[in-house]
């Protein structure tokens, strides 16, 4: 693969030949120079420095710290994800992460910080080493470095946070993982993200040089994570414990000292320095982290620099060219285009430059539904408030509670393993490099609506507009007749079957000759989310289910800003699989599922309950 200047991963994979296609004529518009950069340990890092060709006096350095490779020569034209950035003079470096081609030391993969131990060394660590070496030897920086970058590079931004260099000004984290175990790439509330987590070890740790993708023997990854069996085959037959960070995440099947200290938000308490964060609503990888980051800085801000960017983006989509849609969804705007424009760049320009001024809202959001942007003084806005919409037998979903006295009232359907709902339309095809993966949160959910081990929920028409701005959240009160047991929901808007007139979309139909872009009757995800059984009461201590019992599982559904449309309905589905995204439950409880024998994966019958408790809560903006 060859090397990228793009600041996330998803976008390095598919822009980059078309970067290095257009390289024609045009002169460097930066010098290049590469330097090894010494670290306390004595390691060196392998660092490119790109300084502006017209350089005439001091400017900022923009500093980005990757493990996906630096460039090798400096860019014929600026790249269009630093556009709007590059207008204002930086001298942009890029940094390969201890143990990536040819940074010296080992690439644990690891966020784990420990600033008691001086011996020790980190993210965190290599990041302050490294500052301290580029203000005092790049000629010509005016002594200010702000830092940025999605996804590895975002959380090497964020970890800054716990240790920042004093010349560190101002950073933007976009899309930084904060905890592997809880909320981000590998795990949901301790689920194992079986494909990712499967092929993203292999990418990284396969071979220290380049970027590995995993070489599957059929295109369709369902059937091939389906044929693979239980967990323990991927390193019995794949793998063979070649790869560390895979042994590490078979090793720590709970919410252990391990992950806990990969956990590093949990030492963030103050907004040490000026922080852009920015989120993807349908962020397939790190949704989570950036609101962990922007709320733990909150706890002490007296300075009021902490900031919160959300969209209804994937991964990275804001670096993108445009953004003017995910899938389907037309956004009606080029959101990336102008978030780069009117927030990212002016934020870098005020801090670092000294031009302009302080933002004055704390969080600003593209708001889907009513696409348009929105500012907000506080997070979540206190007028919104949490409404109750209630799960029924009858498959409608209600404001009003179903009667009291219906516990024993319930549906039901049979989960079995060995026929697991697929996360997303089939043929699945490899994480990477295909593009597919990034969109797949916004994929229509009517290819699950007829499947038996499908539940639907679906609300009246909507007679007005209603918003939802806040933390959103799943209550099912549910059984299963085995001893341990997934449940998965997903929030939708569904649209009606004539598409709405909209100022970007006039003829309230799809564009002519495009009837396959139809938005007619689209079941559009809005949160989705699942739960393990096994943690349900302790995340350290994993305790078998009692069969046939209803309990309360809860199932938060992060933030969310978004417009269910007059004429719309709402609808909730409710599934136990959701594969190969989330591993199969076994539905039998073992200690541990890595260990998990083929006999012990069975069938079992999931039940959920029509009682007050079945609900999702909606924080409804008034
Ligand atoms: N989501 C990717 C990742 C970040 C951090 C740890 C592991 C994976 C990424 O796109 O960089």
């Amino acid at each position: 693969m060859k090397k990228s200047l793009f600041p996330s991963l998803m976008m390095a994979l598919s822009l980059a030949p078309a970067l290095f296609a257009q390289q024609t004529t045009p002169p460097p518009a930066y010098s290049f120079r590469e330097a090894m950069i010494p670290v306390r340990d004595g390691v060196h890092l392998q660092t490119v420095i790109l300084a502006p060709i017209n350089q005439t006096g001091p400017l900022p350095i923009l500093f980005r710290r990757t493990p996906y490779g630096v460039p090798d020569a400096a860019p014929r034209q600026v790249p269009t994800s630093w556009k709007e950035l590059a207008q204002d003079g930086y001298i942009f470096v890029i940094q390969n992460l201890r143990g990536r081609f040819k940074s010296e030391g080992v690439f644990g993969l690891t966020s784990a910080v420990d600033l008691a131990d001086p011996k020790s060394t980190s993210e965190t660590t290599d990041a302050y080493d490294s500052i301290d070496w580029l203000v005092k030897n790049v000629p010509n920086n005016n002594g200010k470095v702000g830092m940025y970058g999605v996804s590895y590079d975002g959380m090497t931004t964020g970890m800054t946070l716990l240790q920042p260099h004093p010349a560190l000004t101002a950073i933007s984290e976009q899309a930084s993982p904060v905890d592997q175990w809880m909320n981000d790439d590998m795990h949901r509330y301790g689920a194992l993200r079986e494909s990712y987590a499967v092929e993203y070890a292999v990418l990284e740790q396969a071979d220290k040089n380049k970027n590995t993708n995993f070489d599957f023997d059929v295109y369709d990854t369902y059937t091939w994570y389906l044929r693979l069996g239980q967990l323990s085959n991927v390193n019995a037959n794949y793998l063979h414990g070649t790869i560390p960070y895979w042994n590490d995440v078979v090793a720590h099947p709970d919410y252990d000292s391990f992950w806990k200290k990969e956990a590093w938000v949990n030492q963030l308490h103050s907004s040490t320095v000026p922080n852009l964060n920015v989120a993807g609503f349908y962020d397939q990888e790190d949704p989570w982290g950036p609101w962990q980051i922007f709320r733990h800085a909150a706890e002490h801000d007296p300075q009021g620099t902490n900031f919160m960017v959300a969209g209804p983006w994937y991964h990275g989509e804001w670096q993108s060219p445009k953004g003017d849609s995910i899938g389907l969804l037309a956004l009606g705007r080029e959101t990336a285009r102008e978030f780069r424009e009117n927030i990212e760049a002016p934020f870098f320009r005020y801090y670092l430059h000294g031009r302009g001024a302080q933002p004055t809202w704390r969080v600003t959001t593209f708001q889907s539904g009513s696409n348009r942007w929105r500012t907000y003084a506080e997070w979540p806005p206190s007028g919104s408030k949490p409404t109750n919409l209630y799960l029924q037998c009858d498959g409608t979903l209600s404001f009003r509670e179903a009667g009291s006295g219906k516990r024993d009232a319930y549906r039901e359907y049979v989960s079995d393993p060995a026929n697991p709902v697929p996360y997303r339309q089939r043929p699945i095809s490899p994480t990477y490099p295909a593009g597919d993966w990034r969109t797949w949160e916004t994929a229509d959910q009517r290819f699950v609506e007829n499947r038996p081990d499908v539940l639907t929920y679906v609300s009246a028409l909507l007679d007005h507009d209603l918003t939802i701005t806040g933390e959103t959240s799943a209550d099912l009160f549910a059984s299963t007749s085995g001893t341990d047991a997934d449940f998965v929901v997903k929030l939708i808007d569904v649209y009606p079957e004539r598409a709405e007139k909209t100022p970007w979309n006039p003829d309230g139909g799809p564009p002519a000759g495009a009837f396959a872009r139809t938005m007619n009757g689209y079941e559009l995800p809005i949160a989705m989310e699942g739960r393990r059984g096994r943690y349900l009461a302790s995340y350290e201590q994993p305790a078998p289910l009692k069969p046939n019992v209803p309990i309360v599982w809860k199932i938060p559904l992060r933030d969310r800003d978004h417009v269910f449309l007059k004429g719309h309905r709402l609808m909730l589905q409710v599934q136990s699989t959701w594969f190969p995204v989330i591993d199969r439950n076994p539905q039998k409880f073992v200690p541990s599922i890595y260990q998990a024998k083929a006999s012990d994966y069975v069938k079992a019958t999931q039940r959920v309950y029509c009682a007050a408790e079945s609900h999702i809560t909606l924080p409804v903006a008034p």
